[in-house]
């Protein structure tokens, strides 16, 4: 067997199901043998921002690795971005470049893609990827691709694969499984005991739970230590989604000023927060009403918990969560104190009132509960606050690194990776950026929803600079590029036209379906409303 074909054999036996990529010379190679294998399907999209936020989607959706393959240089430096967020939001998001072959190096001509050395890509994918590789070796590639694919798994960050154009059909070993990592005994002993004797001691417990439970695959496991301990639960912005099937004392999604008060006040007067896996970033707390003291908080993270003045290094959360389980028994759980009010699912009156984005999560709402769960795939913008106000469905989304672009290629990655079919919200400034990879849905097997914000304006930037001219957009009729596309297009001036089209896009399948919702520049989301009210508040001095 040959390079590629145990590189293949590698990604599948680390949940991979597929690579998107595009190709170009130096990494036709690589691409010709995965073709030929037919091990991975291979979806090949218009950019190389499409491919890269497609894998980290298909990632985070179905758990496993994510692949994205491009060529050296103009594909690699493309897709940079999305590496990043990968980067910074936990997704194993695997980079597969190709590279010119160590015989053109040595040619001493510059090679076309060059930037400044050939080394150039290289050192800039230091800087966003926690382990790499360039196999260029056959006889050590598997030990190299073994290295680097558990890294990522283990850390739940990129990686990247240099693979040079005259090794993909090069004769090659089965890449062998490394061992897991197992923790400290005695470290870990240590640690789940002050844990919970500290969650014990506090009055007014709360667990709130972020994105390392679903990269690491331990919703269950957590729901069930949730019921056990009979604490209540709740999701960090990012950590939205979660726990959207398991068995949990869910309160909500905890949004300081812009969020549910009920919930705000349930974290921020807790004397005994437990953080498991959530980020500490500003999206996650920056508008507590409340200064929330995170030294008195319990930070299980990035493999290390801190408790107080006391940090636990190398202890991985799957192991820790083992360790709490087997300490807490499996008893009757206690007395659900925290009920969450039902969701609204009315949906908004059919008449000819023009759409607000607070009418948008009221209508898939009201679809939500009539046919059942869909998976939410949004980009950043008033689409994302939006989504807070949809009852607690699976979201992919740019949470914290807060990229535009990501939400059409990404629930293209969500629907290739899990068969689901996805609702894509998504504002009129972002569908410009990658809007554009609908025209691969068709190819790709997917039909999302699409549900464009189209208010002619970069909206969220306006809400900080009311007064300039350069946030405002012009008004793109998306809804007639959809048939150019590949798809259908319905036009959405009123709550009427939202609710039939919503209606008879859901129930129309096998062509996307794109609602183009032509929105008021001004008029925002009830939770962006808030966050807007939040942010002016807290920056402005008394
Ligand atoms: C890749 C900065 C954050 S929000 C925003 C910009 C330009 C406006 C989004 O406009 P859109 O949505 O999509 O029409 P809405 O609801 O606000 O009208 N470049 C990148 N990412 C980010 N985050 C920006 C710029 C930004
Ligand atoms: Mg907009």
């Amino acid at each position: 067997m040959n390079l590629t074909t145990r590189l293949l054999q590698a990604l599948k036996a680390r949940g991979a199901t597929e690579i998107f990529g595009i190709p170009g010379d130096f990494a036709l190679p690589l691409f010709r043998e995965i073709e030929r294998s037919a091990l991975l399907p291979l979806v090949t999209l218009s950019h190389e921002p499409g491919v890269g936020f497609a894998a980290d989607a298909a990632a985070r959706a179905r758990g496993g690795l994510g692949v994205a393959a491009v060529t050296y240089g103009a594909g690699a430096f493309n897709l940079v971005n999305t590496v990043a967020g990968a980067y910074a939001e936990r997704v194993p998001l695997v980079v597969l470049s190709g590279a010119p072959a160590a015989h053109e190096a040595a040619s001493g001509l510059l090679l076309h893609h060059q930037v400044k050395t050939l080394d150039s890509q290289w050192r800039l994918y230091e800087e966003l990827t926690v382990d790499r590789a360039r196999l260029d070796d056959a006889d050590r590639a598997p030990e190299r691709i073994a290295r680097v694919l558990d890294a990522a798994l283990a850390r739940s960050r990129p990686v990247y694969l240099e693979i040079p154009r005259d090794m993909p059909g090069r004769p090659c070993a089965a890449v062998p499984q490394t061992p897991p990592f197992v923790p400290d005994a005695q470290r870990l002993a240590a640690c789940a005991d002050e844990l919970l004797s500290r969650l014990r001691a506090a009055q007014r417990p709360v667990l709130m739970v972020g994105v390392e439970i679903r990269r690491y695959g331990l919703e269950a496991r957590v729901a069930e230590l949730a019921r056990r301990l009979g604490i209540p639960v709740v999701t960090s912005f990012m950590g939205r989604g979660l726990l959207a099937h398991a068995d949990a004392p869910l309160v909500g999604t905890y949004l300081g000023l812009a969020g549910d008060p009920v919930v705000s006040e349930l974290v921020e007067r807790a004397d005994g927060l437990l953080l498991l896996g959530v980020i500490v970033s500003d999206t996650n707390f920056g508008v507590s009403a409340r200064r929330i003291d995170l030294r008195g908080a319990i930070q299980v993270y990035d493999d290390n918990v801190v408790m107080g003045h006391h940090v636990y290094h190398e202890l991985p959360i799957a192991s820790l969560v083992e360790a709490l389980l087997e300490r807490v028994p499996a008893l009757a759980p206690s007395t659900a104190a925290y009920t969450p009010a039902p969701a609204s699912v009315a949906p908004p009156p059919a008449d000819d009132e023009p759409v607000t984005p607070g009418d948008i999560s009221a209508a898939v709402n009201a679809l939500l509960h009539e046919h059942g769960p869909m998976p939410l795939a949004s980009d950043m913008g008033d689409c994302l606050f939006t989504a807070m106000d949809i009852g607690h469905a699976e979201l992919v989304a740019p949470g914290y690194y807060a990229t535009m672009g990501y939400g059409v290629p990404a629930g293209l990655g969500v629907q290739v990776a899990t068969g689901q079919r996805p609702i894509i919200l998504v504002g009129d400034g972002a569908f410009q950026m990658t809007g554009w990879e609908l025209g691969n849905a068709r190819r790709c097997g997917c039909d999302p929803i699409v549900l464009v914000f189209n208010n002619a304006s970069w909206e969220m930037l306006r809400t900080f600079e009311p007064g300039a001219h350069f946030n405002d957009l012009d008004r793109w009729d998306f809804a007639a590029m959809a048939a150019g596309m590949g798809g259908d297009g319905h036009a959405v001036n009123t709550r009427a036209e939202l609710v039939a089209a919503l209606a008879l896009a859901h129930a129309t399948r096998g062509r996307f379906q794109l609602l183009d919702i032509r929105l008021t520049p001004g008029v925002l989301s009830p939770t962006l409303a808030r966050f807007v009210k939040a942010v002016k508040r807290l920056s402005m001095p008394e």
